[in-house]
């Protein structure tokens, strides 16, 4: 029987195993679990706010103040709209996160997600951050496991994977110091999963984490899936830093080797989740393919109008049509498997 990796061999593999040797392992892996499938989803984000009452070193997407120049806060009917053209093109995710808003009460977004549940049936909501959650449940007084009840009945399917960052504490003060901690990030998904909610996992690597960090935020996500099984897919997010107070001192970014060894390591280690997503936004086209080829399994999906990473800098499309990345899968040697945000496929998600 195969055991699992340790924290120190995982560390080693990264540091020191030649990068062809690793990946072969890890899409080893990836082909016993899913064979040539890459998963894809056709879906809309959907940023609803960018008014935020934190500032996070890293974030080039929020404005403190409501007044600021470019700051937004879209309407119910705006929202509305454009997943009603997103439904129209067959999408069948809407992820919706937005900045923590000063002064929304909580029956806001169970507005927000009731409305959209009721006007699109089908679709799957994958909507509000661990972060998110937390700041409802610290403007509304009630318990997390309450505020995720009554969005869960109001139609949300799962939860982002968004505000992981990293989530050890010592890097987590340096770079966003007054959001939750990593416990309560891991505590939120925890009660998400009891709730029957699945989430994603992310993390926020190329800025001042080492990679011992890495690999002890990875360790603390598969110590709460060995408890809950809730998690469907690990993130790795590259650190893009324009116009961001953090990418004053961290301006270089990642290289390709680096992100392929974290996708390769991520696969290997934790081996209690289904799948590793290859973020196309942010790694860039041509390193989220390879990383098809290094542990990845997931490709994300369409996204159409990506806000975070591009105020901070990224030269990617915000979104792309389903031809093109069924094309582009297929090109890879893949077979492209449109899931929605619950990871069921084409045959099983039409509700
Ligand atoms: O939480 C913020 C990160 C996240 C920057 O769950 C930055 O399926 C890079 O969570 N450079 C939002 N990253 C994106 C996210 C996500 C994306 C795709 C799929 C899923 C999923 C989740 O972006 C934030 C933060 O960690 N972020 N600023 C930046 N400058
Ligand atoms: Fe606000 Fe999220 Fe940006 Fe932090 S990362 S400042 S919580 S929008």
């Amino acid at each position: 029987m195969n055991s699992r990796l340790s924290e120190t061999q995982a560390l080693d593999l990264f540091l020191n195993a030649p990068l062809q040797e690793l990946c072969n392992k890890a899409n080893a892996e990836k082909e016993a679990r899913h064979g040539k499938y890459v998963y894809w989803v056709n879906n809309r984000q959907i940023n609803y706010t960018n008014i935020c009452v934190l500032h996070c070193k890293f974030c080039s997407f929020s404005k403190i103040k409501k007044d600021s120049p470019n700051a937004y806060d879209w309407s119910h009917e705006t929202i509305l709209e454009k997943a009603a053209q997103a439904v129209a093109h067959g999408a069948q995710e809407l992820h919706i996160v937005g900045g923590l808003h000063p002064d929304h009460p909580f029956s806001y977004y169970v507005e927000m997600l009731r409305k959209l549940r009721t006007a699109f049936p089908a679709v799957n909501l994958k909507a509000f951050t661990a972060v998110e959650l937390c700041h409802f449940a610290k403007l509304s007084g009630r318990a997390l496991s309450d505020i995720i009840a009554e969005l869960k009945a109001a139609g949300l399917d799962a939860l982002p994977g968004g505000g992981a960052e990293i989530l050890v504490q010592s890097v987590r003060d340096e770079i966003c110091g007054a959001k939750e901690t990593g416990e309560e990030w891991l505590e939120a998904h925890r009660a998400a999963h009891q709730a029957g909610i699945h989430t994603n996992a992310t993390m926020l690597m190329g800025h001042i984490e080492k990679p011992e960090d890495r690999i002890r935020h990875m360790a603390m996500l598969r110590d709460l899936q060995d408890e809950t099984h809730g998690f469907f897919a690990f993130i790795p997010l590259v650190f893009h830093p324009e116009h961001n107070s953090l990418g004053r001192i961290i301006t270089q970014k990642m290289s390709t080797e680096d992100i392929l060894r974290t996708v390769a390591v991520s696969r290997l280690f934790l081996d209690n989740f289904p799948h590793i997503k290859a973020y196309w936004i942010q790694m860039g086209m041509d390193t989220a393919l390879r990383a098809l080829h290094c542990g990845a399994s997931d490709m994300d999906g369409t996204i159409v109008e990506e806000k975070i990473t591009h105020a901070a800098g990224a030269n990617t499309d915000v979104g792309m049509s389903p031809e093109r990345m069924k094309t582009l899968i297929l090109q890879e040697g893949l077979v492209p498997l449109e899931r929605n945000a619950k990871y069921e496929t084409e045959e099983t998600f039409h509700r």
